[in-house]
């Protein structure tokens, strides 16, 4: 082997894809950590990313933090001998790769006993989901083999599949969208083997079951088992296989998409489900809900004036409510009535009486709609809780936890934002701002710990628009609650009021009562509008109150408790007459916001590794890079701010005694032992080396390197020596035989 020519191409292959190059590559792949930019700016920035999406390098630093800008096609980054490659290296051995976090987050867990998370975010279509599959995948492949480790590694793959069955759908901005947010914690054993898991779902936006925009599609499950079921069990559901003959499928004018296979992705999920653990007669009992709710949604029904002159309706098809109650076990005439009529109990001078009122048509297809949309959500989160009871860990000893948080991203729509956007994106403010917590803020705070000489540098801090939304009493969604509680004569309306009562002086809302948006035609009278850290979304308050106080008749849920199918009664527990409870269940608003609280907390706890996702156009191509779209993502990301903290500062650090045990094999004085202390050890290193000082800063308990490129020289050095030990080592051996 020559062994020289070896070393001359990895050196030079090492620069090239670190950035650390001449002008002319720069030119063709630009930097591997924008820190090298130069000059800074935000052209530049945009640049960069433009030249790499168009070489096929999607990912480029921040230092630690990973951006990814989605390629919308195959790129040759991807595969096992990758991985490999990347197994066991140091970030800043290699090009920028979602591995490379992913391998330092895993041995950091692993070795160093610190619990990590992967916090991917981004707005829809960014290709969140997609790194959060790249990061289980690297994971999966590294950690260690034996059959119990395989099957634990294959479930926690398979319950992607399931999940994005049930929880994704084709939208506009995406054809495989995250209609849910997901946390998922990967569990290890002491060695760095896969235990099992536990995952968190959070709100599925359930009225896209009865309801969706025009060229969208409901979730992903209704097509594939319409289009992929086997007809033998087409028939048992009695379910036709054309789509359009469903009134919950057939709207929005969208049913057949070009990137999507159903029936292909219907034997996934079929698969998938098996590998993860569910009986056949589980399989057959969700696809039974599944066919379910497609039938309830094509029940009809006609309005009459009743004998005492109040509206009143009889269904039209009673067929289909019968064939749907074969299905689930339900007594036809117990459903029938639920739908139709409303039953209450008002307290009248203390005693409860029973009140059953009549339904007009619109109103039993409101009831007919809340039903479906309870029976799927309740589905879904089943199964979680299924998939979780499989994956869950039943060891006892200490286990070590990597978590990856993948959650729908920002949106906007141009009209018609409501209330699941509201919450949507209430969730990526709080994502930003643990983002702003533990990069900008933190850093800054480190040096000052460290007792580094620093400038400030400014950035914008979005607690102020969490604050308007979740401040007890005063935030928006105290107000929502209070107005869901009054009940009466409460409406979408009054909550509007009430808004521009409390919060018409908030920097970040906006409404026509505002002096300043009186005459913003853009801005409708039944909206608000909100100034979110990633651009402004004007909310529609209609279905407000609704979705808030997310009630089913109580009627319905009784009669769902009531039927013998075994999976829909487990669906319903609410309805069981034993356990009626006068409490008011929390609105999903709170729901929501507790949900979100809890995941930051647990967040914190652990050691945040990021991956920001950009979208490079509005049209899915992978042709184009689309500058203004970049740039305004750019912006609301905080990517300048993040490069200006990282360069401004310092690119790397490292504890004293790491930092000297990797480079002491570079001077002669602390080769192959330094017997003092480490601070000490390393300046005599540096010296040695002839590293400018300016490069440089000793902090309290680390060293702070200025520039990359310092780095990539010392990582050089060491692997050039390395090798030369390599080769005697092999010179000696070779001497012995
Ligand atoms: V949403 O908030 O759930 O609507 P995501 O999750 O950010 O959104 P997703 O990962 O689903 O976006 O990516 C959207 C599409 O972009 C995918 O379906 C792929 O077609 C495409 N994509 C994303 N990342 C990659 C990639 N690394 N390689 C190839 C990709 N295609
Ligand atoms: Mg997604």
């Amino acid at each position: 082997m020559n062994g020289g020519g070896g070393k001359q191409r990895r050196i030079q292959q090492a620069l090239f894809m670190n950035g650390h190059t001449s002008n002319i590559l720069e030119s063709m792949v630009g930097v591997g950590d924008m820190v090298l930019l130069d000059p800074l700016t935000e052209e530049a920035c945009i640049n960069n990313l433009k030249r790499r999406f168009y070489a096929e390098d999607i990912y480029t630093y921040i230092g630690q933090v990973v951006v990814s800008v989605n390629p919308y096609k195959k790129v040759p980054l991807f595969s096992p001998s990758t991985i490999q490659t990347y197994r066991g290296r140091n970030l800043y051995e290699l090009p920028p790769h979602i591995y490379a976090i992913a391998d330092d987050a895993y041995r950091s867990m692993r070795d160093r006993n610190r619990d990590q998370c992967v916090i991917i975010t981004g707005e829809s279509g960014a290709g969140k989901t997609e790194a959060s599959k790249i990061v289980m995948q690297y994971v999966a492949a590294v950690c260690g083999k034996g059959e119990e480790v395989d099957r634990v590694k294959e479930q926690l793959l398979q319950s992607n599949p399931v999940l994005e069955a049930f929880g994704n759908a084709k939208t506009l901005r995406n054809d495989n969208s995250s209609r849910f947010g997901k946390y998922m914690d990967i569990e290890f054993d002491f060695k760095g083997d896969p235990i099992g898991g536990v995952i968190t779902n959070y709100l599925l936006e359930k009225s896209r079951v009865v309801r969706q925009t025009e060229g969208e599609r409901n979730f992903h499950i209704f097509y594939q088992l319409l289009q992929g079921a086997p007809q033998s069990l087409l028939n048992k559901l009695r379910l036709s296989s054309t789509c359009e003959k469903y009134g919950y499928l057939n709207q929005s004018h969208c049913v057949a998409v070009d990137t999507i296979d159903d029936a292909a992705h219907f034997q996934v999920t079929e698969n998938a489900m098996r590998v993860i653990g569910f009986t056949e007669t589980e399989i057959t009992q969700v696809f039974e809900v599944v066919a379910a709710v497609l039938k309830l949604g094509n029940t009809e029904f006609e309005s009459f004036i009743s004998f005492n002159g109040t509206e009143a309706c009889n269904l039209t098809n009673e067929h289909t409510i019968e064939e749907v109650c074969k299905m689930i076990q339900c007594d036809p005439e117990q459903l029938k009535q639920a739908l139709t009529n409303r039953t209450m109990d008002i307290c009248i001078t203390g005693l409860a009486e029973r009140v059953v009122s009549t339904l007009s048509s619109g109103q039993a297809v409101y009831a007919r709609d809340a039903l479906c949309k309870a029976m799927y959500s309740r589905l879904f989160s089943w199964l979680v809780g299924r998939i979780n009871d499989s994956i869950k860990v039943r060891s006892r000893g200490k286990k070590k936890v990597m978590g990856v948080l993948d959650i729908y991203g920002f949106e906007v729509f141009e009209k018609d934002n409501n209330f699941e956007q509201f919450v949507i994106n209430y969730c990526n403010e709080k994502l930003q701002q643990i983002f702003i917590e533990l990069t900008l803020k933190e850093e800054q705070d480190e040096y000052v710990q460290e007792g580094i000489e620093w400038t400030h540098i400014d950035y914008f801090n979005n607690s102020i628009i969490c604050q308007l939304i979740e401040k007890k009493n005063t935030g928006i969604l105290a107000i929502l609650d209070e107005e869901c509680l009054i009940g009466g004569n409460a409406s979408d309306q009054s909550f509007l009021n009430k808004l521009n009562e409390v919060c018409i002086r908030h920097e970040h809302y906006e409404s026509r009562k505002k002096k300043s948006c009186r005459s913003d035609k853009t801005l409708p009278y039944d909206c608000f509008r909100l100034r979110h850290y990633a651009g402004s979304v004007t909310y529609s308050v209609q279905g407000f109150l609704d979705k808030n106080n997310d009630l089913l008749f109580r009627g319905l849920s009784q009669t769902m408790f009531g039927c013998d199918h075994q999976l829909v009664k487990k669906l319903f527990p609410d309805g069981n007459p034993r356990r009626q409870t006068k409490k008011r269940p929390p609105t999903a608003g709170t729901q929501f916001k507790n949900s979100v609280a809890e995941l930051m907390k647990n967040l914190l706890a652990k050691n945040p590794n990021y991956i920001r996702c950009i979208k490079p156009n509005d049209v899915k191509s992978p042709n184009m890079f689309d500058d203004s779209v970049v740039r305004h993502q750019v912006r609301y990301l905080g990517l300048m701010e993040n490069v200006r903290v990282r360069r401004a500062g310092y690119a790397y650090r490292q504890p004293y005694d790491q930092c000297l045990q990797r480079y002491k094999m570079l001077c002669p004085t602390t080769w192959p032992n330094w017997r003092g202390h480490p601070k000490e050890g390393l300046q005599t290193l540096l010296t040695h080396l002839r590293v400018k000082p300016a490069e440089y800063a000793k902090g309290r308990t680390k060293l702070f390197i200025r520039n990359p490129r310092t780095l990539f020289d010392l990582e050089e050095r060491r692997r050039d020596k390395m090798e030369d030990l390599a080769i005697l080592i092999q010179k000696v051996f070779r001497g012995w035989r």
